[in-house]
């Protein structure tokens, strides 16, 4: 049994829900009120973060990234990274460059001047990479899609970014949220 330690408005620990849905594991979810959060949160994490994973009789884990990678070790099937190593890597590097999108998300948030602007400058770049592969780490479904989905969700849903006018990135989240483990984010997005 795995315990996640999670906050249903946090698109880190959607990352973490998204990869266990995909795994089929069984986890027992212990919400986190970030505005109140308790004092042994930061035992299990000195940031004080959520997500944090823990196995039972484990040590406590915390960040998303590294989280996405011991499931996916830890639990092999079904594989969410490419079997061959360069491809491997070229989905880890769209996860280690996630604030390409993170930052102007976060800044339309904050409603930054030029916000809307420059995160659609972003979307663009991902519409033109989407139209070349159906994934973005490229031919398979894989943790650069669920590293980054959270935030593509919550600016459509949340944010109100209208996405029509990138096709190829419409159609890639179209064919995620096929997905139950996606579906199942978006619908706690909509929740919100
Ligand atoms: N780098 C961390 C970021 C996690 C994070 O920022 N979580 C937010 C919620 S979305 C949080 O716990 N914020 C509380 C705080 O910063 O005090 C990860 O990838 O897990």
């Amino acid at each position: 049994m795995i315990t996640l330690y999670n906050a249903a408005r946090c698109p880190y620990a959607a990352r973490a829900r998204i990869v266990l849905a995909e795994k089929g594991l069984e986890v027992e979810t212990v919400e986190i009120d970030l505005s109140d959060r308790p004092a042994w949160l930061y035992e299990k994490n000195p940031a004080g973060r959520v997500p944090v994973i823990e196995e039972d009789g484990g040590d406590a884990l915390p960040e998303s990234a590294v989280i996405m990678e011991f499931l996916e070790e830890r639990y092999p099937e079904p594989a969410l990274l490419p079997a061959d190593a360069a491809d491997r890597a070229a989905v880890r590097l769209i996860v280690f460059r996630d604030k390409d999108l993170t930052d102007p998300y976060y800044a339309l948030r904050r409603g930054e001047e030029g916000a809307r602007e420059g995160l659609a400058a972003v979307l663009a770049r991902f519409d033109s990479m989407l139209a070349e592969r159906p994934y973005l780490g490229g031919m398979e479904y894989s943790l650069a899609d669920i590293a980054l989905v959270p935030w593509f969700l919550r600016a459509r849903d949340m944010l109100g970014v209208e996405l029509d006018a990138w096709p190829s990135l419409v159609d890639w989240l179209g064919r995620l949220e096929q997905r139950p483990a996606i579906a199942a984010e978006a619908g706690i997005v909509a929740a919100l």
